[in-house]
C-alpha cells in the first residue's frame, strides 16, 4: 500500500493547484468552493539522488523511486458542513490518508475572494480544525455507545475500559477545537484508541499556499501559519502553487534548475513537501540494486529485516532467512559491491536487524 498523503483545507485556498503541479496530474481548479466533487489521485516518484548515483553505478534495465500517493480532497466549509453528502465524502476521504497536508492560503488577490471576509491563516485553521473535531466528536459517542456493551463481554473488558478512559480524556479537547493528538494518553490507552480511526489523531504537517514574493521573502500570513503550527509542533512548507504549476511544465532538468535558482531556491517546492512527508512519519528509505533493478523502498523508523523484505513480498517476509547489506555510502566511498565485499562491509544480519536509512539490501529467503 503506498503511503497516502491527504490535501485538505478550506475551498479556494489552492489545493488542486497544488495537486496538479505535484503529481501533473490534470484536474479541474476552482474560483468558488467545488465541495461536492470526488477527490482527485496522483502518484508521485520520491526524488532521491541515492538512487540516481546507484543507476549510474549498476546501471540497470530498470529504475523504480519510492511513491507517495496524494489525495486532492475538496475544501470544506462550515457552510458545507451542512450538506452532508459532501461532508462525509470529505471525511472518509481523509479517513483513508496516512498524513495530512493543510494547505493554507498566504496570499493576496483581490480577484479571488476567500471563504471568510479576510484572509487569517490562524483562524483558517482554527476553522477546519473544529470541522475535524465535530466529526471526531461524533465518532466517539457512537463508538461509546458500543463499547458500553463490550463492557459486559469479559474477553473484551479490557480494552473497551482502556478506549473509553481515552476518550474520557479526548473529549473535552475535542469540544474545544483542538485535535485528539495533542492529549496525553497512557501507552495502552493510546493503543486501544487506535481502534476508532480518530481523524485528529492523523499527523499534520502545513502547507503555506503564497505568492512568488512570499517564497523568497515570506509575509505575515506566513509568519502566522509558522506560528501556529509551531504551537502543535507541527512542521511548515512554504510552497507558490502557481510557480510549481509553472515549473512543473518544464521538461529538462537543467531548465528547472535555472528556472529555480531565479527565485533563489535550491530545490523545488515538491522536494521540500516529500521529505517534511518524510520526516513526520518517521520514514527511511532502503535500496535493492543490481543489473535488472535499482529500487528506492519506503520503510518506518525503526522497521526491522523481516519487515522491510515484507514491503517487497509478503512471501520474503514469511520465509525470510537472512539479509546481506552494506550501506549506500560505503558503496559510493569504495566504487564498487565488489570492493565494498572486499573491505568486509557487506555484513550478514539477522531477523532483529534494524534496517538503517541508505541501507542497500538483498534479502535471502525461501518460500
Ligand atoms: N494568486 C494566486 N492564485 C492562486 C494560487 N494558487 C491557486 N490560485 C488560484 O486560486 C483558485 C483556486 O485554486 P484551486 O487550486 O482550485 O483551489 P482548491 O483549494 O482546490 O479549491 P476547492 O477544490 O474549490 O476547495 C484558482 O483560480 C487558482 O488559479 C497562488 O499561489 N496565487
Ligand atoms: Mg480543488
Amino acid at each position: 500500500m503506498p503511503l497516502n498523503c491527504g490535501i485538505i483545507g478550506l475551498p479556494t485556498v489552492g489545493k488542486t493547484t497544488i495537486f496538479t503541479a505535484l503529481t501533473r496530474v490534470k484536474a479541474e481548479t476552482s474560483s468558488y468552493g467545488s465541495s461536492a466533487k470526488n477527490a482527485n489521485v496522483g502518484i508521485i516518484s520520491v526524488p532521491d539522488p541515492r538512487l540516481d548515483r546507484l543507476t549510474a553505478m549498476f546501471n540497470p534495465q530498470r529504475k523504480v523511486p519510492a511513491t507517495v500517493e496524494f489525495v486532492d480532497i475538496a475544501g470544506l466549509a462550515s457552510a458545507a458542513s451542512k450538506k452532508e453528502g459532501a461532508t462525509n465524502q470529505f471525511l472518509s476521504h481523509i479517513r483513508d490518508s496516512s498524513v495530512l497536508a493543510h494547505v493554507v492560503r498566504c496570499f493576496d488577490d483581490p480577484e479571488l475572494p476567500h471563504v471568510s471576509s479576510k484572509i487569517s491563516p490562524a483562524d483558517d485553521i482554527e476553522m477546519l480544525h473544529l470541522e475535524l473535531a465535530l466529526a471526531d466528536l461524533e465518532t466517539i459517542d457512537k463508538r461509546a455507545e458500543k463499547l458500553q456493551k463490550e463492557l459486559k463481554d469479559p474477553a473484551r473488558k479490557k480494552d473497551a475500559e482502556r478506549e473509553l478512559a481515552a476518550f474520557a480524556k479526548i473529549r473535552p479537547a475535542l469540544q474545544e477545537g483542538r485535535p485528539a493528538r495533542s492529549v496525553t494518553l497512557e501507552a495502552e490507552e493510546a493503543e486501544a484508541v487506535r481502534r476508532s480511526f480518530l481523524i485528529t489523531m492523523k499527523r499534520e504537517l502545513y502547507i503555506c499556499n503564497t505568492d512568488e514574493a512570499g517564497v523568497t521573502k515570506g509575509n505575515a500570513y506566513i509568519e502566522a501559519a509558522r506560528r501556529a503550527a509551531a504551537a502543535e509542533g507541527a512542521e511548515c512548507v512554504v510552497i507558490c502553487g502557481k510557480f510549481e504549476a509553472e515549473l512543473a511544465e518544464l521538461q529538462g532538468e537543467e531548465e528547472k534548475r535555472e528556472f529555480l535558482s531565479e527565485l533563489g531556491l535550491e530545490e523545488s517546492g515538491l522536494a521540500t513537501l516529500i521529505h517534511a512527508v518524510y520526516r513526520l512519519l518517521g520514514l527511511r528509505t532502503f535500496f535493492t540494486a543490481g543489473e535488472d533493478e535499482c529500487r528506492a523502498w519506503t520503510i518506518k523508523a525503526g522497521d526491522k529485516a523481516p519487515a522491510a523484505a515484507g514491503v517487497i513480498h509478503t512471501d520474503f517476509e514469511k520465509g525470510f532467512i537472512k539479509a546481506e547489506v552494506y550501506h549506500y555510502e560505503d558503496l559510493v566511498a569504495l566504487g564498487s559491491e565488489h570492493a565494498v565485499r572486499v573491505a568486509g562491509k557487506l555484513r550478514q544480519e539477522g531477523r532483529d536487524y534494524v534496517v538503517q536509512d541508505g541501507d542497500v539490501v538483498f534479502f535471502k529467503f525461501n518460500v
